[in-house]
């Protein structure tokens, strides 16, 4: 079963995303995702420059021995270009392998563990008002896990809330790429933020009971002592988790959140490898790992990983937005059948242009997603479809200080 052709297709239905897709002699093909946002042509030039003409001969079969020849072969290891590049190949193998089994990809993972998998989406608004209409519309569409962001009073646009209310009924995700030729420049400043955030989860509460689960980002902007205030002061409010409380390079840091408080933690959506987990989860210092299939080398070394988090009593929390193409979202969504330490698996809605673009078999019902039964993935991509999007440049946002400073998180 040779590979014979290795197609990197960028396509822009809304967002970028980069997808390989891989043929072999008898006409089978997978699809992968390699999407990472703000740098996606740099994963698209390693794939089409550098691991395509390796592909080509290849056996499609053999998947561990052609992850450990692109991850020890290149000389240079880690990193988010190249286990994003990585990743997308595995991923493609997995369901060349599943079409060919004529399974649902999950099957060939040990079979389902669970009927759904628990998901959460992002309800945000620059206000309480509005944050309340965003977390009843999650609720309407069968959301029972909601994660909060708000705006902070005194700042102007805030990273992970939603820029503009619903509109005609349609739901809004907030986008965190713009598509400017720079960086869209915002003003941050955590001392507010952390007078404000357990406020809003008291109004949380008070509003929607104790019984709805309720997460926040902290999109790594606190220093370890203001992250172990913050933990211990969303106590009361029963978080299922609070993410990315510090920066992630320092996993040292969480030592001393940890000795603070015991609102569980969730890490790990910009980690590549099991390296960057190493500390954390030998010491138990998060409660779940946040990595994305798309950027931690595929389902082959994120199931890994997730292995050697269950010995901890450590779960999964597989990071899902918009930036994650349906190819990924499909793959993370037959791994969290699978695994037996499943915690929760994050989705936003695409796009209804991603939609024309990528068919998927999955579904979202009363809170579960599920990845269906259509062999491999169930992830076909329309290429007349994804050549009207050509690439358009897009960037998350910088943060700076109130006084001009480059944040320094
Ligand atoms: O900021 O995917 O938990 N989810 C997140 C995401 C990330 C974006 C970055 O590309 O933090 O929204
Ligand atoms: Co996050």
């Amino acid at each position: 079963m040779k590979v014979e052709k290795v197609d990197v297709i960028v396509t822009s239905p809304g967002r970028n995303f980069v997808t390989i897709k891989i043929t072999t002699q008898d006409g089978v093909t997978g699809l992968g995702d390699g999407t990472l946002n703000g740098r996606e042509l740099a994963v698209a030039g390693y794939l089409q420059d550098h691991v395509a003409p390796l592909l080509i001969g290849r056996d499609a079969h053999r998947i561990e021995d052609t992850w450990q020849y692109l991850y020890r072969g290149a000389y240079w290891r880690r990193g988010p270009v190249t286990m994003a590049a990585i990743a997308a190949v595995d991923v493609a193998l997995w369901d060349i392998k599943a079409k060919i089994a004529g399974l649902p990809l999950y099957q060939l993972l040990g079979g389902a563990s669970r009927e759904g998998v628990r998901a959460y989406g992002h309800a945000s608004g620059r206000d309480i008002p509005e944050l309340f209409d965003s977390i009843r519309e999650h609720q309407s569409l069968g959301f029972k896990a909601i994660r909060v962001q708000t705006g902070v009073p005194g700042l102007g646009s805030v990273y992970g809330v939603a820029s503009s209310p619903a509109a005609g009924g349609a739901r809004y995700d907030y986008e965190p790429a713009r598509r400017t030729r720079l960086p869209v420049e915002e003003t941050w400043d955590t001392p507010a933020y952390l007078r404000h955030v357990p406020t809003v989860f008291e109004a949380v509460r008070n509003e929607f009971g104790p019984e709805l689960t309720l997460l926040h980002d902290g999109h790594h902007r606190m220093t370890p002592i203001q992250a172990a205030r913050l933990g211990k002061s969303l106590e009361p409010y029963d978080l299922f988790w609070l993410e990315d409380c510090t920066p992630a390079e320092n996993p040292e840091a969480l030592r001393l959140v940890r000795s603070h408080t015991t609102t569980p933690l969730a890490i790990g959506e910009v980690f590549n490898t099991v390296w960057d987990y190493q500390t954390l989860i030998t010491e138990q210092l998060i409660d779940y790992v946040r990595s994305a299939i798309t950027h931690t080398g595929g389902i082959s070394s994120l199931r890994k990983i997730l292995d050697f988090a269950a010995q901890y009593q450590i779960k999964s929390g597989i990071h899902g937005p918009t930036d994650i193409s349906p190819v990924g979202v499909a793959a993370a969504l037959h791994l969290d059948l699978a695994i037996h330490n499943f915690g929760i698996q994050e989705y936003m809605r695409h796009s209804q242009a991603t939609d024309e673009v990528f068919t998927q078999s999955f579904s979202f019902k009363d809170g579960y997603l599920h990845p269906g039964e259509q062999p491999g993935l169930g992830v076909e991509l329309d290429e007349l479809s994804a050549g009207k999007y050509p690439y358009q440049g897009a960037y998350l946002p910088i943060n700076r200080l109130q006084d001009g400073t480059m944040h320094d998180w």
